[in-house]
């Protein structure tokens, strides 16, 4: 069963990361709860109690998911873990290491679960440890990513088919998430960015009630969820499909390069911001100062998660990532083109997730 592996694997890492000493890791944060028992919830903590290389596992949550989760982890027989819903965490006496999520960990959480603690606490940061693994996914992963990304090819080719010239970037908008849920989504994976015209130069516009024009460039950036795996793909096109004028043509020319040789950067042990760097200085001087945000970054049970392929990250690409390799060139006034799509790394090869050429023309 793949959640019993992915718990093992999960402890056999931190082991690894502690292996002279018995210590507590607390997971803070609901995707994990979603990754390793496939438990979609609002609240719960994961405590793996690590002693003398005795691995036990404890739930906390509230009666509303505890019995999800007890069905859950009945089978998992090999392991000990106990679910509770009615007594609080409290760690404060804890006389072990106590590893957290500090990107996850709330002051208030933090309180309560340390109230009383003594001074001699002590606490450290295991969150990169626990998205690192969480960034090499297994089979079924990679192919909940595949299909997120086959139903958003699709709602694009029926939304491109169909048209958009003549509505508003807002209307564009509601008819792509209907389109995702119609193709098979959960969700759409983010709030779709239809930027058209000069609200292209703003990476993460806001779709807005400006009706797109034949002339228009615009930037479409949409994904689907699926089985709660996010896929994310950006494309540029013409309004009205008719040829993109010199000045447009020379801009794609520019991102789709880009994005090609930072393609070529995506390769298991580079490290996050050489990775950015790399596309940034395949700019030409001017172009560069007008890309003006991140590489890239790795989906999966959240659209950004690790690696983050973007300035002073040194995340580690490896096998089995799925990254994103998103470059864009933004000019105030006039429009911007960005070329996303996901990447899955492995063994010196990256394949494509969606099927659509970069340059829809
Ligand atoms: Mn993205």
């Amino acid at each position: 069963m793949k959640m019993v592996q992915r718990v093992l694997r999960v402890a056999d890492e931190l082991r690894k990361f502690r292996s002279e000493e018995s210590y507590f890791a607390l997971i803070d944060n609901p995707t994990y709860a979603q990754y390793l028992f496939g438990i979609d919830s609002s609240n719960v903590m994961i405590l793996f109690d690590v002693a003398d290389q005795e691995l036990s596992i404890a739930i906390y949550t509230d009666p509303r998911y505890s019995e999800k989760f007890q069905s859950i982890i009945k089978p998992m027989t090999d392991l000990r873990i106990e679910v509770n819903s009615d007594k609080p965490l409290n760690l404060a006496n804890a006389k072990r290491p106590i590893y957290i999520d500090s990107a996850h960990m709330t002051v208030a959480n933090f309180n309560s679960i340390f109230e009383g603690g003594e001074s001699n606490l002590q606490t450290f940061d295991a969150g990169k440890v626990l998205q690192s693994i969480r960034s090499i996914k297994d089979d079924d992963e990679i192919e909940a990513l595949e299909r997120a990304t086959a139903i958003a090819d699709d709602a694009l080719l029926a939304l491109l088919k169909r048209g958009i010239v003549g509505k508003s970037e807002i209307e564009v908008k509601r008819a792509m998430d209907q389109l995702l849920l119609q193709f098979g989504a959960d969700e759409p994976s983010f709030s779709t960015i239809i930027a058209s015209g000069p609200n292209g130069s703003v990476p993460h516009a806001t779709p807005s009630d400006r009706v797109i024009e034949g002339n228009d460039l615009v930037i479409i950036d949409y994904g689907a969820t699926y089985k709660g795996y996010h896929s994310d793909t950006t494309r540029t096109v013409k309004a009205n499909n008719r040829q993109f004028d010199a000045n447009e043509s020379s801009t794609i020319e520019s991102v789709l390069a880009a994005h090609q040789y930072g393609v070529t950067k995506v390769i298991s042990g580079s490290i996050g911001n050489e990775v950015d760097k790399s596309v940034r200085e395949f700019f030409s001087e001017d172009e560069r100062k007008n890309f003006i945000h991140g590489l890239g970054h790795g989906v999966g049970l959240e659209i950004h998660e690790y690696p983050f392929l973007i300035p002073g990250s040194n995340d580690v690409i490896s096998d089995r990532n799925v990254v994103t390799v998103e470059p864009g060139l933004y000019y105030p006034g006039m429009h911007g083109v960005r070329i996303e799509d996901c990447y899955v790394v492995q063994s010196g090869e990256k394949t494509k997730l969606s099927s659509l050429p970069l340059v829809i023309s």
